[in-house]
């Protein structure tokens, strides 16, 4: 234990936040890694070459991206030396491993498809979270579950269902809860000539999906919403009233899901958390950064993911599934993803040095002035030095040891992919 970690422990002491008690628990709160950072969210069950569709790009062509099984689990495997915490991964559908010979339509996807998966996470430890693929795929016509085609809704209700069946065999073979999000790209370019209907085929589709059985208490299905996205302008059939609508009229099976990048500029997450847990019990979030939209840039250490952080840490840290979701195709990868990941644990932790009793009582007593005081003096305390013993006691490299690592896998692995 270094003095400099001493003396800053002592600091946040004098201010009553006790500081093993941080430490002690960030160390067990789960936080996804989401897998789709490492190829671009191109999967392995379309051709690789194919538009990413749904409204989601990634940009940029920076080389190293994982384009099957190994290279992806090697990848991941250099993250987790990398991060502090408890990870957990955090698969799509379009990464299923099919042994030769065997492949399977996203309708017929089977637990046996991610049980290379199921080992992967076992041998390290780790849960998983599930999400359904709607996107990218040759049966988005290119709505999905809203589509007036009976065939292609019924495709997608199958998909569903059969994602529900492996976030079950996840579960009970992981033994902790697998987080299944459904999120669709379904919207128009254009200006709509009908906008209810989509909304209620979309509704039913989710009742279908949703009556496949499961125990809600290891499976947890989830509705993300969305504002728009890039070529689907005009109109989102899971729009933020759709989804926390359907969340609201169905909470015995399913919870809502809010990611950052997913409303009007001038929105925060960090608001709509406490304002969603005063009437759901459990929520859950996607973490990204927006820059203008939705495009899904790598986490900082910024202003709103730290206030994200204390709204999490202030309601509850058992009633919020954190995940990461984003994807930077123009830096190295591993770097893109250590960082966001590692962003997300400085945040929480930030977040559970804030003396958060302290801050109520000023508020209740509308104490505003010391209350402003206190929160800017809070910002300038010697939090690194808590950072880095955390990292230390996580076993993992301090900030300014990663990045080394990073650059010698990427000369001795990345650089050898063709
Ligand atoms: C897209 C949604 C969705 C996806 C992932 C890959 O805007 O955020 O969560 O990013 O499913
Ligand atoms: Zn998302």
């Amino acid at each position: 234990m270094s003095t400099g970690f001493n003396e800053a422990k002592r600091k946040y002491e004098n201010l009553g936040i006790d500081v093993e008690k941080a430490i002690e628990t960030l160390k067990n709160v789960s936080v996804s890694l989401h897998c789709w950072q490492g190829d671009d969210v191109r999967g392995f069950d379309t051709d690789p070459n194919k538009p990413l569709t749904g409204g989601i790009q990634t940009t940029g062509n920076y080389p190293g991206r994982a384009s099957n099984p190994e290279e992806l689990m090697s990848d991941i495997d250099e993250v987790l030396k990398l991060i502090p915490g408890k990870p957990k991964m955090n698969l799509h559908a379009s990464y299923a491993i099919f042994e030769d010979g065997q492949w399977a339509d996203r309708d017929k996807l089977e637990p046996k498809h991610f049980q290379k998966w199921v080992d992967f996470c076992k041998e390290r430890g780790l849960g998983c979270d599930f999400n359904p693929t709607f996107f990218s795929h040759e049966k988005c016509d290119p709505l999905t579950l809203s589509s007036k085609n009976e065939e292609t809704r019924k495709f997608w209700i199958e998909h569903g269902k059969a994602c529900i069946r492996i976030s079950n065999y996840l579960a009970e073979e992981l033994g902790e809860k697998c987080v299944m999000n459904i999120w669709t790209g379904d919207g128009l370019k254009d200006v709509p000539g009908d906008r209810i209907g989509p909304r209620v085929r979309y509704r039913e589709s989710i009742d279908e999906i949703l009556s496949e059985p499961y125990d809600f208490s290891k499976v947890k299905p989830c509705i993300e919403s969305k504002v728009f996205g890039i070529g689907v302008e005009a109109y989102t059939v899971g729009s933020a009233e759709f989804a926390l609508s359907y969340a609201a009229f169905n909470r015995d099976k399913c919870i809502p899901l809010m990611d950052n990048g997913h409303y009007h500029p001038t929105e925060v997450v960090s608001d709509k958390i406490p304002a969603l847990l005063t009437f759901f019990d459990e929520i859950a979030l996607h973490v990204t950064r927006p820059i203008r939209w939705d495009s899904d840039h790598v986490v900082l250490f910024d202003d709103e993911t730290k206030e994200i952080a204390r709204e999490i840490v202030r309601c509850g840290l058992d009633k919020v599934d954190i995940a990461l979701d984003y994807f930077d195709a123009s830096i190295n990868r591993i770097s893109a993803w250590t960082m966001g990941y590692r962003n997300v644990q400085k945040a929480l932790l930030f977040a559970l040095l804030q003396p958060t009793d302290e801050l109520r009582k000023l508020q209740d007593e509308h104490n505003f002035s010391k209350l402003m005081v206190a929160q800017e003096e809070l910002k300038t305390m010697p939090f690194n030095e808590i950072w880095d013993e955390y990292c230390a006691r996580c076993g993992k490299p301090l900030d300014g040891e990663w990045f080394p690592e990073v650059e010698r896998y990427e000369r001795e692995v990345l650089s050898r992919r063709g």
